[in-house]
């Protein structure tokens, strides 16, 4: 495959000896007891036997189409039993799944489908009043394949054959591509190999305790790393236990789940937490099979933390994660104090991290500054990005993560802020200059800055600074959301607030200053 960063011979050399990385391929993580119950979903109930035995007939599927090793596939599927045996299916054949959220609209996906080359787009029939079939007669794919009603596509359910015997995948080769959140015009795709994300999912359910007892309730997209194996969905087949998947983490969907299946392990944004944290105090369901409320994807309020245990009855873990590698965990013996106050330390005893200053000199320990890492589970490179690689990763390999994190010394870090051009709703990632290149194809915008306002719940909401043409004519909020869903952008990245300006404040080297803009927001 072309457009990919590998890992330094040296390096190669190490995690191999060190053992981080083995011959263990994505496509062999179901090993649980063939009789256990391995995946709950919707009406669905299926054992590790009957699980295995749909994902090989799938990947026959698959095969029969033509798709096979090196290939890649955009599947953006909601949390059903047809995401899961996709994904299961592309990887035992060695095509890699290029992994949408279901909220994505045209322009997203059309760009996956192109900048991947892709062979075939997995969706669902619809999404509310979406309807994804109509969007998918647009895209440049060879096969379209539709769980649900598939209208004149290829229904999911029809890529079903015997299993043949077929060449497979190598632990080098790229197993899925994940979506970067974002600080760039375009979405950027993260290589993540076999080798790689196996050790990220193994590791991860170690360290989260993980065994054939783990009941695991769903509730963010499972196309989301966190969700997916951190330690996720992967992580509880690799240890045997079951996996219970939920529409979404509202309290009305969710806590049925967790009395019915008795789930012993949750993962969440910040915003769920908070609504669970309340939602316990109207709800009846029984709560108390829960054991862990992971919660990740953005900052976590101290003080909130340190309600869960009495209020959800369970104990909380704090992760700071990136689809791009590196996950901080806090350990489930972690002091109190840990576990409230930081966002966990490296997962790996290889991450290597560097904290620097704007000059990109290692700050006093105990001071902030950015966060670089390297290591087993770290991309080297975006796909197919050769100038964004260049500025996103250091000339020895360290990604930059825009994180600014300051780090105690127990190697636990607390996340500060950000540098990077995002903002970071809920856990939902928006590029700012995604959203302004989009903002300024609107005819009265004449210029467009976007920043990320201070928010109880969501942690930071997005507001839209724009500069109009006719100062008589301002669009109204509605008016620019309008607009951005006839370009087919996902609505988590329409702005929930809009200001006008008429001239943005600059920095000394003349760029628009988001500091000085947020601050008028007062
Ligand atoms: C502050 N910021 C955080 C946290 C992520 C597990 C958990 C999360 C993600 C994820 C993930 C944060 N406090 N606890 O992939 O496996 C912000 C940082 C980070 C960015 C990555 C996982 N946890 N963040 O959120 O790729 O800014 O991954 O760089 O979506 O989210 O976003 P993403």
């Amino acid at each position: 495959m072309d457009g990919l960063t590998p890992w330094p011979a040296d390096l190669e050399a190490r995690y191999k000896a060190e053992g981080y990385w083995s011959d263990r391929l994505l496509g062999g993580v179901l090993r649980g007891d063939p009789g256990r119950l391995a995946l709950v979903a919707g009406g669905d109930r299926l054992t590790y036997a009957g699980l295995d035995a749909r994902a090989a007939r799938a990947a026959a599927g698959f095969a029969r189409l033509g798709i096979g090793r090196g290939d890649r596939v955009v599947v953006q599927l909601p949390n059903t039993t047809g995401f899961i045996v996709t994904f299961l299916a592309l990887v035992r054949i060695g095509a890699a799944p290029v992994l949408a959220l279901p909220a994505h609209r045209e322009s997203e996906i059309r760009y996956l489908c192109e900048l991947s080359e892709a062979r075939a787009y997995v969706c669902a029939d619809r999404d509310g009043d979406f309807d994804y079939r109509a969007m998918a007669r647009t895209l440049p794919v060879d096969h379209v394949i539709v769980e649900g009603d598939a209208e004149e596509f290829t229904p999911l359910a029809s890529i079903d054959a015997d299993p043949v015997d077929a060449p497979g995948p190598v632990p080098s080769d790229v197993g899925v591509f994940l979506l970067s959140g974002g600080t760039t015009g375009l979405p950027k795709l993260i290589p993540r190999t076999h080798r790689d994300y196996v050790y990220n999912l193994e590791a991860s359910a170690e360290v989260c305790g993980f065994t054939r007892d783990t009941v695991y309730l769903v509730v963010l997209p499972a196309a989301h790393n966190f969700a997916l194996a951190c330690p996720g969905i992967l992580g509880v087949f690799a240890a045997g236990g079951t996996v219970v998947l939920a529409p979404s983490g509202s309290p009305d969907e969710a806590f049925p789940l967790i009395e019915r299946e008795r789930a012993t392990v949750c993962a969440v944004v910040p915003p769920i937490a908070l609504l669970w944290l309340d939602a316990v105090n109207w709800s009846d369901e029984d709560l108390s099979s829960l054991e862990l409320l992971q919660v990740g994807g953005a900052k976590f309020a101290a003080e909130r933390a340190a309600e869960v245990p009495d209020v959800l009855g369970c104990q909380v873990q704090q992760v700071f994660g990136m689809a791009e590698g590196l996950l901080n965990y806090t350990r489930l013996d972690d002091l109190r104090d840990l576990v409230e106050r930081t966002q966990g330390r490296p997962l790996s005893p290889a991450d290597e991290i560097r904290i620097v200053d704007e000059d990109g000199k290692k700050v006093v320990p105990g001071e902030v500054g950015e966060l670089l890492t390297r290591g087993p589970y770290t991309l080297r490179g975006y796909y197919r990005a050769p100038e964004h690689n260049a500025r996103s990763f250091t000339p020895d390999g360290f990604y930059r993560t825009g994180d600014l994190v300051r780090r105690l010394p127990s190697g636990h870090l607390v996340v500060e802020g950000r540098e990077k051009d995002q903002i970071n709703r809920g856990g939902d990632k928006i590029s700012a200059e995604e959203l302004e290149n989009h903002l300024l194809a609107h005819p009265a915008v004449h210029d467009a800055a976007v920043v990320g306002v201070p928010d109880p719940m969501m942690g930071e909401r997005t507001c839209a600074f724009l500069i109009i043409r006719d100062a008589e004519k301002p669009p109204a909020l509605a008016d620019i959301k309008e607009f951005l869903r006839t370009r087919g952008v996902a609505a988590y990245k329409f702005p929930d607030r809009l200001e006008t300006a008429d001239a943005f404040p600059r920095t000394p080297v003349g760029k628009i200053s988001k500091k000085a803009l947020a601050a008028r927001l007062g």
